[in-house]
Parts: C-alpha cells; structure tokens; sequence
C-alpha cells in the first residue's frame, strides 16, 4: 500500500511539472524515478555464522528421532556380542514381518530407522556374495530371504527413511586383522549395500576393534566411497563426518551440546562409552564431555546421535523388558531436547517381530509426545521484542514469527543491540513446566546462555529457568509455575541470536522434584548444573 501511495505522489508530481515550461527537468525526473526507485526493498537476512549444516544434515536433524532394530544371530542365542562362531542356522525367525517394524515405527511417530545389517558376529541380514556367513547359509526361507530387501521395501512403501549399520568389527571372517584386505572386503560389502536397495538414509559406524587385532580401518576412503554411492546419506562415527556419537549408551546429551566440533581432535574408536552418565542427575564433567557438549568454537557442524536401547540391551532376550514411557520421556528430554537425534534401539524378538509389549511402550510415549507438545500455550499470545531487525514494520523479522512452526522463519534483533528480549502476553493466567526454544540453524547455531522470566502476583519479574545452548531444538522442564506475562532473555550469542520458534507447554506426567538439592540452579544457573527429573510411579531406570 505504502508503495502505491509512493507511485501515485511521483506521477502527480511528474505529471505537474510536464506542464510546465521546464522539459530538460521533467526528462531529468523521469529518469531519476525509472533508474533511481523510491526504496521499496526488503531489509536482508543477518550474516550466517560457520559454520553451517548441509542440506542433509538439516533433513536428518529435522526428523527428531528414529528407531534402530538390533537384529541377527545373537537374537537367537541371548548374547549381546557374538563369537563369530555360531552355526548358520541357528537364524530362524518363523514370522519375520519388515512391514511390521516399519508401521509400528510410522504409527508411533518414527519417520527414520536403522538396522544391524552386519553385527561385530560378522553374520550379514543379506545374501553378501564375499561370504557364507549370512542369511544364505540359514534355513529361514531355505536360505532365499534378505532381511535388508525386506526392510528396504516396507520403508519404501512407508515413506520411511532406511539406514544401515555395517559393523567394522568383523569377530567371524578370516581376513579381519590384515589391514588391507579387510578393508576391501568391508568396501566391497559396504557397496553391496548401498547400490542394491534403493536410498539409504543414514550410516552408523562405529570404531570398536578385534581383541589383539591390528587392523586399521581406512576411514577416509569408507567416508569417500559412501557419499559418492548416497550423496545424501548422513555418516554417524564418534567424529563424523556428518553427526557424532554422544559418548554414551544412555542417551543423555550435555545440558550445553553444541553441533560445532572439531573433528580432528577426535579420533574415531577412541572415545570411552560413559557408564557414569545417569538419567537421574546428568553431571558433563565426564571424561567424553567434548562429546556430550560440543565445542563453541569447533569448525565443523558434527550434531550428537543418542543412542540408547528400549531394554538393558541391545539384541532382544527373552528374559528383559522394555523402559516405562515415562522414562522414555526422560531421555526425550535429554536428547532431543538438548539439540541431538534421539536414536532409540527396539529389538526384534526369535520370531522376527517387535514384541507387544514394546509396541505398547511405544505407544504410550507417542501419547505422551502428543499430549504435551501438541499444543502450545502461547500459540494465541501478543508478542513484542527489544528489537526487530528493519524496524518493526518489518514483518520478515518479527516477534510473532516464533509462533510460527519450524525453523525457517524467526525473530531478528536489530544490530548492535545491548539486550535481546522476546516479551510474550499470554492474555490470561497459564499453568506451565516446559519451555521450548528453536534456533534457524541454517543460519548458524548461535546462543551461548538464555534465561526465562516470569510476572509474578507481586508484578515483580522472577527468573524461571537459565539455559545455555538452544540449537535445533531446546526443552526445558522445571517447577510449574502460573503466570501471564514471560521475558525470553538471551544474555550470550556468538552472533545476533535469531529465534525461529518458541512454545510453552504443561507436561503432568514429569515433575521436579521440589527439595532438589541444587533448587538454585533455576534461578542462579552454572553451566555444569541441570536438572534433576523425577518421575511419578517410573518403575525402571534408564541406566545400565
Ligand atoms: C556399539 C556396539 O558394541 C553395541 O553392541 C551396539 O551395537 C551399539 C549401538 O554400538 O558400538
């Protein structure tokens, strides 16, 4: 409108002076309007910071969580770590069904799954051509079945994306321990698998190695040959290239986890898992802190994987039992709410088919997600900010744009700020525990330290929750509190922070606990301070 009110004063004005007697002049006008506009331009997104994610990086980070199925010979013999050894056929699972893994992951909220292709036993889900010590040699489907082509073909059918674990750790071929021919035969089967089964999402590597074995995995060339046969496949190791292991198997993040990493400090195989990490009291001081917590001035965007399994292991035993949602919920927390995927095992059963009652806990947690993030409570709120990038005409940038959901669109600041404040008007009072906060990470992960205020009866402004990293995706759970008026403070940002989305919810089923002895850490937070989360009634620990 303002552009058209523009137009019509210059025409007028054009129009004005052609009648008069100054031609020269009113060429010279006409000239300057067509060359020289009246500005009409769009305010410019801020600078991005380095470094950045990649297109498939943003795609894997996007999807949240997905589940990985543990699955092959040590299904049938209750082990956790094949020797190697095991007969062939003792493979026998009656009832496998890939279709049904694959729509109890799609019914509970899974959009991305991985599978053992290969475990450290060395006994290969398919029909590899450089070894017998597969499927082949069962006599599940008289040793016709492929247990990657049936999952490959279910997940295609659902719109599911499919990823592989090759183990390096190879306890059964003859050839593990001589460096260069071992590393042939991994290439050769690793090829198997990426040219055979149409699109394969992720690879999960790790670094584990042979008792007394000196073998060296050639992992510059295993990472070259993976991007040149699925360009858009992520590689997960303890380093990357395109996503790191947490250092642990609990799935705990650091409550400050950075997706910047350097990654030639790590070295893959290297890192210890972490037995310390608790799901009670997550404590980063541990000896793989630089895991957990990424590094702020880190030169590559590596974001943390939590792997963690449903039951205490990760092949299925008949005589365990799969976590509580409510502890599930916990770990959701913690991973995907500190800026990581959460990578969550379900293994299949001897019958080839995800348990009941896995399925049941599967659903209860999808539930439990749903009910409490479903909808936020400040979707309808006024919002206002200390700033907005362009002046507050400019929409592009403005405060509301945390409503909207995703990460593409966000809240700019103006420059050179002294304070960065949302303001949000609830309109009435509301009861809350959670916050959550996204960054546009396409632009850069930028907050270094946050903190929420709140209006209380005495209309005076009280410190909620201190936060530090936020990235794709920050949960903070604390005390419930009621109130109508919030502050979103950001006190520390590499650059101008930018906040794409902002929710409050009311989670019933986790609470704080009230006597927590560092209750302080809500309001005078330290970096190495989180949360202490209790559950109601949660029978079972996530800890191993
Ligand atoms: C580890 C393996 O040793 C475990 O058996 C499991 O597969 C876990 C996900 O990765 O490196």
């Amino acid at each position: 409108m303002n552009m058209n009110m523009n137009m019509n004063t210059r025409l007028r004005s054009i129009i004005k002076i052609q009648t008069s007697t100054q031609p020269i002049i009113t060429i010279l006008i006409l000239f300057c309007s067509i060359i020289l506009p009246v500005s009409s331009t769009k305010k410019t997104p801020p600078l991005p910071i380095l470094p950045l994610p990649t297109a498939f990086q943003l795609q894997w980070q996007k999807d949240n969580i997905a589940l990985f199925f543990h699955f092959g010979i040590n299904t049938f013999t209750d082990a956790e770590w094949g020797s190697g050894h095991v007969n062939p056929t003792t493979f026998n699972p009656t009832k496998l069904n890939a279709s049904q893994w694959i729509h109890v992951a799609k019914n509970t909220g899974f959009s991305r799954v991985m599978l053992t292709a290969k475990h450290h036993d060395g006994f290969c889900l398919w029909p590899s051509e450089y070894t017998d010590y597969s499927v082949k040699s069962s006599h599940w489907r008289n040793g016709k079945g492929d247990v990657v082509a049936d999952l490959a073909a279910a997940a295609r059918d659902a719109g599911v994306g499919l990823g592989i674990y090759l183990s390096p750790w190879d306890r059964h071929d003859p050839c593990y321990g001589d460096t260069l021919r071992y590393n042939e035969y991994y290439l050769a089967q690793m090829t198997e698998l990426l040219t055979r089964y149409g699109d394969i999402k992720d690879i999960f590597l790790d670094g584990a190695k042979g008792e007394g074995k000196n073998m060296k995995y050639f992992f510059e060339s295993w990472f070259s040959l993976i991007h040149q046969l699925q360009p858009g496949a992520t590689i997960f190791s303890d380093s990357g290239p395109d996503t790191r292991w947490v250092g642990n198997e609990q799935g705990v993040a650091g409550s400050t986890c950075w997706s910047l990493f350097n990654r030639s400090v790590i070295e893959i195989g290297g890192v210890d898992n972490d037995p310390q990490t608790e799901v009670t009291l997550i404590n980063v001081s541990g000896s793989n802190r630089y895991q957990k917590q990424g590094d702020p001035f880190g030169p590559d965007w590596v974001p943390a994987l939590c792997d963690v399994s449903i039951r205490p292991g990760w092949f299925w035993h008949a005589s365990e039992h799969p976590k509580s949602a409510r502890n599930l919920l916990e770990i959701y927390y913690k991973s995907v709410g500190r800026n990581c995927k959460l990578l969550l095992n379900v293994p299949p059963n001897s019958s080839g088919l995800i348990s009941p009652e896995d399925i049941k806990v599967l659903q209860e947690f999808h539930e439990l997600r749903s009910a409490i993030f479903s909808h936020n409570l400040a979707a309808s709120a006024f919002l206002n900010a200390s700033s907005t990038r362009g002046g507050t005409q400019e929409s592009r940038f403005s405060p509301y744009k945390v409503l909207e959901e995703g990460i593409h669109t966000y809240w700019a600041p103006e420059e050179n700020q002294s304070k960065w404040i949302l303001y949000i008007n609830l309109k009435e009072l509301v009861s809350f525990n959670v916050l959550h906060v996204q960054e546009p990470i396409h632009m850069g992960q930028r907050v270094i330290e946050f903190h929420l205020e709140a209006l209380n009866r005495d209309g005076i402004w009280k410190r909620v929750v201190n936060g530090t990293t936020i990235g794709y995706q920050r949960l903070l759970l604390f005390p419930k509190i009621k109130s109508q008026h919030l502050k979103l403070v950001v006190n520390k940002s590499r650059a101008d922070p930018l906040i794409s989305y902002l929710g409050i919810y009311m989670d019933p089923v986790t609470v704080l606990s009230e006597d927590m002895p560092d209750k302080k850490s809500f309001t005078s937070f330290n970096g190495t301070q989180a949360l202490h989360i209790t559950t109601i009634n949660d029978s079972r620990s996530a800890a191993m």
